[in-house]
């Protein structure tokens, strides 16, 4: 396993940090986004620490189909099963926590997440 220290998503992995968890693996986790922009709106997260999706597809791929399908259970328990799994990806992007998560994203989306 590997983790940054300075990375908040390595904190709330790890329990270090309070979260709404909704799923605990071994190799992904999720978490209800502490500002929702949608009624369902779920952060699936790995547990090693990857700063992007793109990087995490480069170094372990079975990784990102893992959390691709946990997004798909989530949300189909939450959900119905209709969701956008959106990864912000670089900075100029929206992405502000650089360890890769999907959004998971149900309902009227009420404002952009950046
Ligand atoms: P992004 O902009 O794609 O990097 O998304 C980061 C998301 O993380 C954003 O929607 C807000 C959420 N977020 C930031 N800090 C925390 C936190 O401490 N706890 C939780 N649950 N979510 C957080």
């Amino acid at each position: 396993m590997s983790a940054d220290p300075d990375c908040l998503f390595c904190k709330i992995v790890a329990g270090d940090l309070p979260s709404d968890m909704v799923y605990r693996g071994d190799r992904v986790v999720a978490f209800r986004d502490i500002k929702p922009a949608a009624p369902t709106h779920i952060l699936v997260v790995p547990v090693d620490h990857h700063p992007d999706v793109v990087q995490l597809a480069a170094k372990d791929e079975p990784l990102l189909t893992e959390l691709v399908t946990v997004a798909g259970e989530i949300a189909k328990a939450e959900a119905g099963g209709e969701f956008r799994l959106l990864f912000n990806t670089g900075a100029a992007a929206g992405q502000t926590v650089f360890h890769v998560h999907g959004h998971i994203l149900a309902g009227e989306i009420t404002g952009l997440t950046a």
